[in-house]
């Protein structure tokens, strides 16, 4: 007993994605976790005594062994492939909520918003054509950026747009108030997509959210705005959109342009409709990658917190589902 109490629980990372490389990880969090064992699956039976999981689309198998599980990881900010994963064991679940991760979606963010606002594929044709002409060009300050899931990642995304000019309005489930911006409620979600240009979503994948980006949602988007029509981002979750429809508005010109970073199915098959879908970016779910030097600290912190019998941050709430 007291041998074991001597050795700091094992760390187990849990990744069932068949192209992910555990190396840097398990190199950044050997470097802040130091003396304790950073093992991976391959290691069979010892993993069985890990006691903190960090995780990315883990196997309910895997998790059923940890009999000594005091805490599961998300190795993202989302955690949709945790809950997906169906009975877990009853142990806190942490999120990553990082300066690092935020700032990378921040600059995906804006960088997708810039491209439509500036009308990118439009001049990108008038290249091809050797077209020397320029284009009415709203400013920013006429274009609305509605932001779905104003959380964590939405409102610092929403911070720098509103610095370019933009007007942003945010949408939360709680409509909870948010200094210097116009934010809606779940109930309120018509208003907010009347009065929206570019529609950015962050939403986490939940029960609530699944595939509610759809036909009915985009032809609610302000249809006369200065671009000349709406247009869609998403690099919270795939699973929110319906992607048959967002092909329709842009083969129809309903939509004027499309972002995408996420999914419903991830990589996305060779053969889908979306890789030849007009006025539509597509970029593989790296809006903003976990980098494992930024965020083993973080870890490390909230287990040394943790064992110093402080509370967990930015825990999940299995019920909300995010
Ligand atoms: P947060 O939990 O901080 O924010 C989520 C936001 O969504 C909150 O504002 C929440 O409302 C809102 N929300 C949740 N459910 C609903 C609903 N049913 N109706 C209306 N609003 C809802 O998460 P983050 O901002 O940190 O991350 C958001 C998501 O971004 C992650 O869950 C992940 O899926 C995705 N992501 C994608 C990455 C990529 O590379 N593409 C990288 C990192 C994250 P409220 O504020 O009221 O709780
Ligand atoms: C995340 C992601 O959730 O990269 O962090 O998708």
């Amino acid at each position: 007993m007291s041998g074991a109490r001597s050795r700091p629980g094992a760390v187990l990372l849990e990744v069932s994605e068949s192209d992910w490389d555990p190396g840097p990880w398990v190199r950044a969090l050997k470097k802040v976790l130091p003396g304790r064992r950073v093992l991976t699956d391959g290691e069979g039976l010892e993993a069985n005594d890990a006691v903190y999981a960090l995780v990315w689309k883990p196997s309910a198998e895997r998790l059923k062994r940890l009999h000594s599980l005091r805490a599961i990881f998300s190795l993202g900010a989302g955690v949709d492939h945790i809950l997906d994963v169906g009975s877990l064991p009853d142990v806190p679940i942490v999120r990553i909520v990082a300066d690092d991760l935020t700032a990378r979606m921040t600059e995906y963010v804006v960088w997708q918003v810039l491209h439509h606002h500036r009308q990118a594929f439009a001049y990108a044709a008038q290249h091809q054509a050797h077209d020397w002409r320029g284009r009415e060009q709203p400013a920013a300050a006429e274009v609305t950026v509605g932001v779905m899931g104003f959380g964590t990642l939405g409102q610092h995304a929403g911070q720098r747009l509103s610095s370019l000019g933009f007007r942003v309005v945010g949408w939360r489930r709680s409509a909870a108030p948010v200094a210097g911006f116009t934010v809606y409620g779940s109930d309120n979600l018509g208003a907010f997509l009347a009065e929206t240009d570019i529609l950015v979503s962050l939403l986490p994948l939940t029960p609530q959210t699944r595939g509610m980006v759809d036909r009915d949602l985009l032809a609610r988007l302000r249809p006369d705005g200065p671009l000349g029509g709406p247009v869609f981002i998403n690099a919270g979750r795939g699973g929110t959109q319906v992607e048959a429809d967002i092909i329709d508005a842009l083969r129809q010109g309903s939509l004027l342009g499309a972002s995408l970073d996420v999914f419903a199915k991830e990589p996305l098959p060779p053969g889908d409709p979306l890789w030849t879908t007009p006025r539509l970016v597509i970029t593989p779910h790296v809006a903003a990658a976990s980098d494992p030097d930024a965020l083993s600290s973080q870890i490390a912190e909230q287990i040394a917190a943790f064992e110093a019998g402080r509370p967990l941050i930015h825990l999940v709430d299995p019920q909300r589902g995010y």
